[in-house]
């Protein structure tokens, strides 16, 4: 695996909260200290979205904090996402099963390289053009990055998702 690709990278995170970590830090204090980790080397970060407040989507009945960041970085995207589980591990993340409340998520959006698959990592993210709590966050930070695969902007696929919701209700979750 390399550690880094020449030049230097954009990564969208999507990042995610729904759990506190201790007394005083909830899942809004922690996408904010998570941001901040996002902006020590070898990352720097570019921008940030607000926090939104959003329902769970899945089992967890917890509400979660989001977020979305654009950080700069030389980092590969494989080696990206073990420094971020890093951070996730940091964070108190416990991985007992998919989708379980979680102190901290942070997931790689979009790549300024393109499309990347292997069996560990998709970018795009598998499932972020069905996600308003990635697709509003990050629209305030990206609107017109285009996603390559459907080569349609964040902020086209975030109103399209709003037009299509009452149609999707009662659609399996993703
Ligand atoms: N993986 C593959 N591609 C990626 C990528 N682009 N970014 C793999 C990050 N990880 C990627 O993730 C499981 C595995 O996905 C990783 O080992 C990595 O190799 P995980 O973070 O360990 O587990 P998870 O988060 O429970 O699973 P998953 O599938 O990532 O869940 P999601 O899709 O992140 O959904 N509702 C609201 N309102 N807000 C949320 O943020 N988040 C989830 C979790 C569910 N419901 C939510 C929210
Ligand atoms: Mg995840």
């Amino acid at each position: 695996m390399t550690d880094a690709i020449p030049g230097l990278s954009i990564y969208a995170i999507g990042i995610g909260s729904n759990q506190p970590l201790a007394r005083g830090l909830g899942p809004s204090a922690l996408v904010d200290a998570a941001i901040e980790a996002l902006d020590n080397p070898p990352l720097s970060l570019l921008a940030r979205s607000g926090i939104m407040q959003t329902a769970p989507l899945g089992p967890s009945r917890r509400r979660y904090a989001n977020a979305a960041a654009l950080i700069e970085t030389a980092m590969s995207p494989p080696c990206l996402l073990a420094h971020l589980q890093e951070i996730e591990n940091r964070f108190g993340r416990r991985r007992y099963r998919r989708w379980s409340a979680r102190t901290l998520d942070l997931d790689i959006i979009l790549w300024s390289g393109g499309i990347w698959s292997n069996a560990g990592l998709s970018i795009p993210h598998i499932a972020f053009r069905q996600r308003n709590f990635v697709l509003a966050p990050l629209s305030a930070i990206a609107p017109d990055w285009r996603d390559p695969v459907q080569r349609l902007t964040i902020k086209h696929l975030a109103i399209r998702l709003r037009r299509r919701k009452p149609v999707d209700h009662g659609a399996n979750p993703l």
